[in-house]
C-alpha cells in the first residue's frame, strides 16, 4: 500500500469533498481517500494499477487540479 498527499485548492464545500472522494474511489487500485477541507489536502492510499500520475490526472479531469 502506498500513500500520497495532494493539495487541491479548488475544493470549497462538502459537495467538492464528496465528488473527489467518489471519483477517486472509483479509480482501480485506490483503497482509501481522506479529504481535509480545512487544509485542502487529499490523502490517497493506493496500490497498482493506480499511480500518482493516474490519480493526479483524474483530479485534473474532474476540475480539481493538484497544486504543485
Ligand atoms: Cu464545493
Amino acid at each position: 500500500m502506498n500513500e500520497i498527499n495532494y493539495e487541491v485548492p479548488s475544493m470549497h464545500c462538502m459537495h467538492c469533498v464528496h465528488t473527489v472522494k467518489t471519483e477517486l474511489g472509483d479509480l482501480p487500485g485506490v483503497k482509501n481517500v481522506d479529504v481535509s477541507l480545512d487544509t485542502k489536502m487529499v490523502k490517497v492510499d493506493y496500490d497498482a494499477p493506480a499511480t500518482p500520475e493516474s490519480i493526479e490526472n483524474l483530479l485534473a479531469e474532474i476540475n480539481y487540479p493538484v497544486k504543485k
